[in-house]
């Protein structure tokens, strides 16, 4: 075995141990890499995207990593499979690492461990590192917390882009890509789109792509360049601090609640009492 391939067989151990818990709190620092987040409803594009991206790093001689987000329930198994397929052409090269990481229940569209492992990748002088969210919830806005950059992802389809928008997803991009703008009504979606942003007082670049034939990819680029120099570099690491320790916290105090409920026999006594149309009360009461 080559010293790379050892070197790989070690990163994604460490990897794995991080995703089980382990190294977990010492990966937990600042990331010194350039971020870069990419969230949109399944089957916009996303992973088509970051194929395009990785292919323009690794033109301009960049070790790039992926941590994309993989559903911890079997109903969207089939997504994920698509990934692994789109991107396995990478699976040869050294200088690119994908990972696809377990949300495990975890809320907001990245897994809580997506940090963590960034930071290993980091470490391991990867640069950029790209995180592509779940694409199921419309509340995937964690990764704009994570992370430098965030791109949202819009696909001229049907309604769910105007779902997504009233959920809150317009307010966490600094770049839209409309991609898929080989389809006829790209162009109401980014006049929509617009119109949008307007009316927030925001100013947001949109960018129209085809991620299948790579068109309208150098002008994103630019854009998170551009966007890379304007970030106010202290007050993003302070809002990826806390959005990191806030999100520990309250898996811990979660878990560290239910496992004292169930030594107290208290977990299954408050479903009872739910569905026998009592009040829980009592037992939060002895919590606190
Ligand atoms: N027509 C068209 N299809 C696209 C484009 N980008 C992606 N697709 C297709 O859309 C499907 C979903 O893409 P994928 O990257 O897996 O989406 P994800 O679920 O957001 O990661 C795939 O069949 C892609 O080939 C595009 O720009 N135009
Ligand atoms: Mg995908």
């Amino acid at each position: 075995m080559t010293t790379v391939e050892n070197s790989r067989r070690q990163l994604a151990q460490l990897i794995r141990k991080i995703e089980e818990g382990e190294e977990f709190s010492y990966y937990t620092k600042r990331i010194l890499s350039q971020t870069i987040g990419i969230t949109g409803s399944g089957g916009v594009g996303k992973s088509t995207l970051i194929t395009r991206l990785i292919q323009h790093y690794r033109e301009k001689g960049k070790k790039v990593a992926v941590v994309a987000t993989d559903p911890s329930s079997p109903f969207s198994g089939g997504a994920l499979l698509g990934d692994r397929i789109r991107m396995q052409r990478f699976a040869t090269d050294p200088n690119v690492f994908i990972k696809s990481v377990a949300s495990r229940g975890k809320q907001g569209g990245i897994a809580l461990s997506s940090g963590a492992i960034a930071s290993a990748l980091s470490e391991a002088e990867y640069d950029p590192i790209i995180i592509e969210t779940l694409g199921i919830g419309q509340d995937e806005i964690d990764v704009s917390k994570l992370v430098d950059t965030s791109i949202v992802m819009f696909s001229p389809r049907t309604g769910d882009q105007i779902q997504a928008m009233k959920a809150g997803i317009m307010e966490i991009g600094d770049i839209f890509v409309v991609n898929k703008s080989d389809m006829p009504a790209a162009d109401a979606m980014a006049a929509q789109l617009t119109k949008e942003i307007s009316e927030s007082g925001r100013r947001i670049e949109i960018i129209k792509t085809v991620a299948t034939t790579g068109e309208g990819i150098d002008k994103l680029l630019e854009a998170i360049e551009e966007h890379q120099k304007l970030i106010d570099a202290i007050g993003k690491k302070k809002e990826s601090a806390v959005y990191q320790i806030e999100s520990i916290l309250r898996d811990k105090i979660y878990c560290y609640i239910k496992e004292s409920l169930q030594k107290k026999n208290y977990w299954d006594k408050a479903i009872k009492d739910i569905i026998n149309g009592e009040s829980i009360a009592e037992i939060i009461k002895q919590l606190v």
